[in-house]
């Protein structure tokens, strides 16, 4: 009878740690988030400012979920070193696909770090309202060009810059079939 109460013992107190770190776990990562999106942090290492410093690791998540608005959409994300820039669009505005003038992606100061990028996407457009509206047309640095998918959701479009830059800032520019709800996602 001892030993049966024993295991039972070790069996709750066993379901109720690995309950509580599952907790916690969740607590970390959705505080984290809201922290990449609500309040950019700068990277300690990169403002060389300082000999000492706490070192603060850039959590490379997405930022999930954004909602969209149209126009030109301007996406504040705090520093990370990154070269690929993935958007996963979630919900259409419209019956139509997703589509994107251009994507713009900046880092402190700098210029658009598409100039040599590659693009790739779930699909894309090629009818008589879209002819070859291909994903690297959203990096071509012409406003008269756009990548367009095919009319379904989720979509995606990814973005390969020629070597990983510092990166803080990302700019939509949608065509009138916009995201309503989209996330990124940034690795280096
Ligand atoms: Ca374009």
């Amino acid at each position: 009878m001892k030993q049966v109460i024993t295991q039972q013992v070790k069996m709750w107190g066993f379901l109720v740690g690995t309950l509580m770190s599952i907790l916690i776990v969740l607590s970390i990562l959705s505080t984290e988030s809201i922290q990449a999106y609500k309040s950019p942090v700068t990277d300690p290492k990169l403002s060389g400012d300082s000999e000492w410093y706490v070192y603060i690791p850039v959590i490379n998540k997405p930022l999930c979920p954004i909602s969209g608005s149209g126009g030109t959409e301007t996406v504040e994300i705090a520093e990370r070193n990154a070269s690929k820039i993935r958007l996963d669009l979630k919900t259409r505005a419209y019956q139509y696909g997703f589509s994107l003038w251009e994507v713009e992606i900046y880092g402190p100061g700098t210029g658009n770090l598409t100039s040599g990028a590659t693009a790739t996407a779930s699909s894309w457009e090629n009818t008589a309202y879209c002819i070859d509206c291909t994903p690297d047309k959203a990096i071509d640095h012409d406003m008269d060009t756009r990548w367009a998918s095919e009319f379904y959701e989720p979509q995606w479009l990814e973005i390969t810059l020629p070597s990983p830059q510092v990166i803080n800032r990302i700019v939509l520019n949608w065509e009138t079939a916009y995201a309503t709800e989209y996330c990124i996602t940034t690795s280096e």
